[in-house]
């Protein structure tokens, strides 16, 4: 089924530094870089994004932004306007959404667009591609790069591959050639700590562990490992929902082994956790309510939340807050076959008050 349908993503170019750019012509060919205030190199906090130019020092989205600075002190240092980002993503959406009713929009500056009923193969496809990529640019003054290809898995890793304004078109025929040299950190899900355990086992390419047997990942990373098999393989059978229909992110794994130390399975909650925010981050998502789900040996599964007053994004609020809603459910003579983490009451993209004094 997977083959026949025609996927295409978009995803914008350095999306916020070239808003800015759109709005003031003075930063045209300068290194423009949209995040924390450096504050002369002593600023903490990290680069949202920064345009092309910067890159080329080496600048890049979530560096600190003292590095940055030491990078690229000649750069034009930006806060974040998300209210001015978020009407662009708006009318770039109801520029696209009209291309196709099988639309999904993920985070502030990509979407999904189903569009097999829409084109007669590939080529048609590619066309199509190019006539969006016009529209958006004469419409918006914005930039965006189009993957074509037969999943969304595909299709998200082709638009990444020429950027900016770039279009990869990757036939059925091709996806081995494509995926395979592409390292593992390219799939969605693989973090930085499951890159290193992969590493572990000798696998950095795609290919790698599309070779990789698949029992020994299911024993080592649970459902996951199947799941990034399949990954590797090509293979994704997700649909293009509406993003509104994303409710929640999250992550669970099931032990090797049933666990009662509550060491271990804090751990698990940190890695879990390490592992989504990635997502969250990338996508400009903020959450209201952290849940955990927790299954005993003998399957019994509890689940437990909590919510906000105000949205966040950050990393250590989820993780003490999943191990609060966690603690009264260890130490109480059951072994632990399954954690959970999830984020919920999602928004996305707008202005971040990041709750960094709130230390639960
Ligand atoms: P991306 O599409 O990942 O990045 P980009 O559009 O800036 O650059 P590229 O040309 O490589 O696509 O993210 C979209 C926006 O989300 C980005 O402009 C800023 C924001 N963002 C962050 O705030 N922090 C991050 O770590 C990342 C990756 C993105
Ligand atoms: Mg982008």
């Amino acid at each position: 089924m997977s083959d026949k349908r025609i996927i295409l993503h978009i995803d914008l170019d350095a999306f916020f530094a070239s808003v800015e750019e759109r709005e003031n012509p003075e930063l045209k060919g300068k290194p423009v870089i949209v995040g924390a205030n450096p504050k002369n190199g002593q600023g903490r906090g990290v680069v949202s994004t920064c345009n092309y130019l910067s890159r080329e020092f080496g600048v890049r989205s979530a560096m600190p932004i003292s590095k940055a600075w030491r990078l690229c002190p000649q750069g034009v240092y930006l806060r974040p306007n998300f209210e001015l980002y978020e009407k662009a993503s708006a009318k770039i959406m109801e520029i696209l959404r009209k291309y196709t009713d099988k639309f999904e929009q993920v985070g502030i500056d990509e979407a999904f667009l189903d569009v097999s009923d829409k084109v007669k193969d590939y080529e048609d496809a590619m066309e199509l591609a190019n006539k969006m990529k016009r529209e958006v640019f004469n419409k918006e003054k914005l930039t965006c790069s189009v993957g074509i290809g037969s999943n969304k898995l595909i299709a998200k890793l082709a638009s990444d591959y020429k950027k900016p304004y770039g279009l990869t078109v990757v036939k059925p025929e091709n996806v081995r050639r494509f995926l395979y040299p592409l390292p593992v950190r390219k799939l969605i899900g693989v973090g930085p700590k499951t890159e290193i355990k992969l590493k572990e086992l000798g696998v950095k390419t795609i290919g790698d562990l599309a070779k990789f047997n698949k029992e020994t990942l299911i024993k080592i990373f649970g459902k996951w490992g199947a799941e990034m098999h399949q990954l590797a393989n090509g293979i994704d059978n997700s649909d293009i929902t509406e993003a509104h229909e994303i409710k929640s992110v999250g992550r669970e794994v099931t032990f090797e082994k049933d666990v009662d130390d509550p060491e271990i399975i804090f751990s698990a909650i940190n890695d879990l956790i390490d592992e989504f925010h990635e997502e969250i981050i990338g996508s400009g998502m903020q959450f209201k309510t952290v849940n955990i789900k927790i299954r005993y040996e003998n399957f019994e599964t509890h689940t437990r939340a909590k919510s906000f007053e105000f949205y966040s994004n950050d990393k250590v609020i989820i993780k003490n807050t999943a191990k609060q809603l966690a603690q009264p459910f260890l130490n109480i003579g059951k072994k632990v076959r399954l954690i959970g983490v999830r984020i919920s009451g999602l928004k996305f993209g707008e202005s971040q008050k990041i709750l960094k004094d709130i230390r639960l």
